[in-house]
C-alpha cells in the first residue's frame, strides 16, 4: 500500500520533478493548468442536465459530427488554460479544423480532445478529456504543424480526465501511470492509484460488435468468436463491456485488463479514432502501464503522423490479449 496515497496532485508533481533531474518546473505549471481546466469542465458536465447547454449548436466539426454546445465550451476552457500556462506554442484540438501556432517562446505543443464521447452527455454516461504533449522541435520562433506531427513514442506526457461516478485525472510523464481522484471536500485531486499497472491478461473485451461484418480484418472476426468459446485454460468466454466513450473503455481496460478495439471497417477505412489526440496519448498510457497498443499491423506509437485529424485502427490493452488479436490478424490475413 503506497504511503503516498492521498497526496494532492500539485505536491505529487513537485515530488516527481525532484526524482527526475533536468525536469524544470514546466510540468508543474502545465499539469496544474490542465487540472484546473478539467475542474471547470467537470462543473459544467455535472450540471449539463440543468443548464440549457444541451442540444446541438448546429455546427458540424471536422469529423462530420454535430457539435454539442458542451464540446465547444470544453474546447474553449481547455484552450484558454493551455494558453495561460505560457508553456505551449502550438495546440491542436478535435474541435478545431486548424492548429493554433504561436511564437511565444513556449517549448511544448499539445493535442487534445476536449470532450471525448460527447454523444453520451445527454444520457449521463461517462465522458472524458484526453491530452498529448510533445516538445517543440522546429528551430524557428514560430511553431509549425510539424511540431504537432511527431510520432507517439516522442510524447513527453499524456493523460486523460474521466468525468464518471467520480472525476479522475490519470497521466504519465514516461515514468509510470498515476491516477488521482477529485475530492470535492478538499477541492483538488488526490493520489488514488499509485501506480496503475495493467494485468498481463484480462477477461473483458471491448468493441462495437455491430460493425463486425464490416471490419477490414477477417482475423478480428475470428478473434472475437474465439473469445466467446468455452475454455478453462484461457479462461474463456470473456465478458463484453462497451461504453462507447474511449476514455471510459480505456480506463476500465487499464484497471481491469483485457482488450479495447476500434478496428478499421468499410466505412472508416483507417478506423474512427484519431491518432494525435486519442490513439497516441492512450497508447502511451497503456504502454507505460505495461500494456500494448497496436493498429493490428504496427505499434501505434511508431506511426509518423501526416495530418492533424488522421485516424488509425486501435487495438490496445493487456499484452496477452493484444498479442492474441494480432496473432489472429496475421493468421487470417489474405
Ligand atoms: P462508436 C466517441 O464518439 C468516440 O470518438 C470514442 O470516444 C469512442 O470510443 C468511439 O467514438 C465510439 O464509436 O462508433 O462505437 O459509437
Amino acid at each position: 500500500m503506497s504511503e503516498r496515497l492521498g497526496m494532492p496532485l500539485s505536491r505529487f508533481i513537485l515530488e516527481e520533478q525532484k526524482r527526475h533531474p533536468g525536469a524544470r518546473g514546466e510540468f508543474s505549471i502545465i499539469m496544474e493548468q490542465i487540472a484546473i481546466a478539467s475542474q471547470v469542465i467537470a462543473s459544467h458536465v455535472r450540471k449539463a442536465g440543468l443548464v440549457d447547454i444541451l442540444g446541438f449548436t448546429g455546427k458540424i466539426n471536422i469529423q462530420g459530427e454535430k457539435v454539442q454546445k458542451l464540446d465547444e465550451l470544453a474546447n474553449r476552457i481547455f484552450l484558454e488554460a493551455v494558453k495561460s500556462s505560457g508553456r505551449f506554442c502550438a495546440m491542436a484540438s478535435e474541435e478545431m479544423n486548424e492548429a493554433v501556432l504561436m511564437a511565444n517562446g513556449g517549448q511544448y505543443v499539445i493535442a487534445f480532445d476536449p470532450l471525448d464521447g460527447s454523444s453520451n452527455i445527454d444520457v449521463n454516461v461517462s465522458i472524458g478529456t484526453i491530452f498529448s504533449i510533445h516538445k517543440k522541435v522546429s528551430q524557428g520562433e514560430m511553431a509549425t504543424v510539424e511540431d504537432l506531427l511527431q510520432p507517439g513514442y516522442k510524447q513527453v506526457a499524456a493523460g486523460y480526465i474521466i468525468y464518471g461516478s467520480s472525476t479522475m485525472f490519470v497521466y504519465s510523464t514516461g515514468h509510470g501511470v498515476y491516477g488521482f481522484t477529485f475530492d470535492p471536500s478538499v477541492g483538488t485531486y488526490l493520489l488514488s492509484h499509485d501506480p496503475i499497472k495493467i494485468p498481463e491478461k484480462g477477461k473483458i473485451y471491448s468493441v462495437n460488435e455491430a460493425n463486425a461484418k464490416r471490419w477490414v480484418e477477417e482475423g478480428l472476426r475470428k478473434y472475437v468468436e474465439w473469445l466467446k468459446e468455452k475454455d478453462e485454460v484461457t479462461k474463456r468466454p470473456y465478458t463484453s463491456r462497451y461504453v462507447g466513450c474511449m476514455v471510459a473503455d480505456v480506463h476500465r481496460t487499464l484497471l481491469k485488463g483485457g482488450i479495447f478495439m476500434y478496428p478499421a471497417d468499410e466505412k472508416n477505412r483507417n478506423g474512427k479514432l484519431r491518432l494525435l489526440y486519442e490513439a497516441n496519448p492512450m497508447g502511451f498510457l497503456v504502454e507505460q502501464a505495461g500494456g500494448m497498443a497496436s493498429t493490428g499491423r504496427q505499434r501505434i506509437l511508431e506511426i509518423q503522423p501526416e495530418s492533424l485529424h488522421q485516424r488509425v485502427p486501435v487495438i490496445l490493452g493487456s499484452p496477452y490479449d493484444v498479442e492474441k488479436a494480432v496473432e489472429f490478424i496475421e493468421k487470417y490475413s489474405d
